[in-house]
């Protein structure tokens, strides 16, 4: 292998701090993988699951006190704190170093430090990226072999010297305490230690491809946003290309492959991506999507093969389990993947099941190579990306917002985008069900400050001019009064993808409200469907008095970011006001 001297050097500093009993330069391959499985078989890190149902996949528990992202502990480091922004937590790159610096020192005594030089996106498309993570958790290496391109394939693409974000990585003693996700974007650099999960720990996720990567993009001219990709095609044998921007665990794996009920109408949906989209402007000056992952690390809980079976499809080999059940059989199981419950059981602590509490952690999850679903598009990994018509918002609204609407231009979308909000999932730590403000669903993930990201937003819509996708807003998750959805969601969401696809063609009906443009009733197709009429005049409705009681949150939320808010948004929020 042929390595830079920056990164020689870097890999030495970290090894010079952690002091591993070695260092480990990973390949990617197939051989290195099971090699480090081997091991983590033989010290318990990993169960071998059935390999007749499942092949080649493996059960990991993470420490109990382990199971999520730590909004809390992660930090935006930037030289001017207000580079980082009222909605990040922030220190300086020196104080941040100075109480992590302990942490590391040391902590890779007795372990091996793994060097992963991985590519986020497709390794011949000029907008993918390098990065290098060094880490002392196998368990990482082998999510990262799924989840992005790792090896020499990546040190082949460092064109520069200075060409990649360094991330380093320790478990150390996985204690709360001791527990920083920091990132120093002026340097391409982050820090995390002392949590082995998912977003803490695989360090292109969102660390890299969220954090570092929107403030690349907005330097550069691009955005990185926590989208899934889909091909939608329609019976004219075309493929719309729609993202949508949807909050951790409110379902964009389950949109971005879902089984359409509307494919004998010839509408029919193929994966591209399931998190995250890099997006930038084209020769031809529309907006193009690379999806940076190749691996999904979906929330396994309620997916089966009802709700979504070409994830289950997915799943079923070269996949690793984080804290779900087991079975006897040594299968994978967690809550609504069956009807019945499986007896005997076994928890993701590995304790008997007795019925108590959840078998599978809400936050646990699959991860599996896209390659794999049976609906990965043809394009997914085409090195321009794909053109992008449409882009959806959406959050987890029990009430006030309908199933769907359009933004009256792209202004406004970014206004919708800026206000969105939806209640809070299992993928962070804290409060579950609190309705909190998620602008573009990157609340937990945008490197800078958020003001000069809606700015950024502005500024694509002007560059993108007559060419910018359309923006809506969805929401499945409305409920009546007792509680109970109002919209089936899952695979019936076409319906709602087909009314999008019709208005970028001028064909489908819409009131004009006050928030934008709602379907009228016949305009959803709802053939085939068993809703009742008031039903979906319901989840449809737009009550003004509703969503003057959105404002003052509104308001509060757009103060905290002083002369940072951009005056458009100011503008959109008069105007909205002037419309209720
Ligand atoms: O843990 S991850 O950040 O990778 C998943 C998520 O919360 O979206
Ligand atoms: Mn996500």
């Amino acid at each position: 292998m042929q390595f830079s001297k920056k990164l020689k050097d870097w890999v030495q500093e970290c090894a010079d701090l952690c002091k591993p009993d070695k260092v480990y330069w990973c390949n990617g391959s197939q051989q290195e993988y099971d090699m480090l499985m081997s091991e983590m078989l033989n010290d318990g890190t990993m169960m071998k699951l059935n390999e007749k149902t499942y092949p080649n996949c493996y059960l990991h528990y993470s420490n109990p006190n382990d199971v999520a992202r730590v909004e809390h502990l992660t930090f935006i480091c930037t030289k001017d704190a207000s580079d980082s922004g009222p909605t990040n937590n922030w220190k300086s790159p020196e104080e941040m170093k100075d109480i992590m610096k302990p942490i590391f020192d040391g902590a890779m005594k007795g372990r091996t430090m793994y060097v992963i030089p991985y590519i986020m996106g497709p390794a011949d498309s000029p907008a993918s990226k390098v990065g290098v993570e060094i880490t002392d958790s196998p368990y990482v290496v082998a999510n990262m072999r799924i989840m992005t391109r790792m090896g020499q394939q990546a040190l082949d693409k460092m064109k520069s010297e200075y060409d990649f974000v360094a991330g380093l990585h320790s478990v150390a003693d996985c204690n709360p305490e001791r527990r920083y996700i920091a990132h120093f974007p002026e340097e391409y650099l982050i820090w995390s230690v002392g949590s082995g999960y998912g977003g803490n720990a695989l360090l292109g996720k969102k660390c890299f491809a969220l954090r570092i990567a929107s403030w690349l993009a907005k330097e550069q001219g691009w955005m990185a946003e926590h989208m899934l990709i889909l091909g939608l095609e329609t019976p004219d044998g075309e493929t719309t290309y729609i993202t949508a921007a949807l909050p951790s665990a409110c379902g964009k794996t389950n949109l971005a492959m879902m089984v359409s009920a509307l494919e004998n109408e010839g509408y029919k949906v193929t994966t591209v991506g399931d998190d995250i989209a890099w997006m930038y402007i084209g020769e031809d000056g529309r907006l193009y999507a690379i999806n940076p992952e190749a691996g999904f690390f979906g929330v396994a809980p309620g997916t089966n093969p009802k709700t979504n079976p070409n994830a289950i499809a997915s799943l079923k080999e070269n996949s690793i389990f984080t804290n779900v059940a087991r079975t006897a059989d040594n299968e994978p199981w967690w809550e609504g993947m069956t009807k019945e419950t499986p007896s005997p059981l076994w928890d993701w602590k590995g304790q008997p099941y007795n019925g108590e509490g959840k078998a599978a952690h809400p936050n646990s999850r699959f991860t599996a190579p896209a390659s794999q679903c049976p609906v990965i598009s043809p394009q997914w990994q085409a090195p321009k990306g794909v053109p992008i018509s449409a882009i959806l918002f959406g959050g987890r609204r029990a009430n006030t917002i309908p199933l769907v609407y359009e933004s009256f231009n792209w202004q406004h979308g970014v206004f919708v985008g800026a206000t969105m909000s939806s209640e809070t999932t299992a993928a962070a730590t804290g409060a579950v069900g609190v309705v909190r403000r998620d602008p573009f669903a990157m609340l937990p993930f945008c490197g800078y400050n958020m003001g000069d990201y809606f700015g950024h937003w502005v500024d694509m819509g002007k560059k993108l001019g007559d060419k910018a996708p359309k923006i809506f807003h969805i929401n499945w998750f409305r409920t009546d009064d007792k509680g109970k959805f109002l919209w089936p969601g899952f695979g019936d969401n076409a319906r709602v993808l087909k009314w999008v696809y019709e208005r970028l063609n001028g064909k489908a009906g819409a009131n004009e409200t006050a928030i934008g443009y709602v379907p009228t009733a016949d305009a959803i197709d709802t053939k085939g469907l068993d809703i009742k009429k008031e039903d979906l005049e319901k989840v449809l409705e737009v009550n003004n008095e509703e969503w003057k009681k959105e404002i003052p949150a509104q308001k509060e939320f757009f103060d905290k970011f002083g002369d940072k808010l951009p005056k458009e948004m100011t503008d959109e929020l008069k105007s909205f006001e002037g419309r209720l």
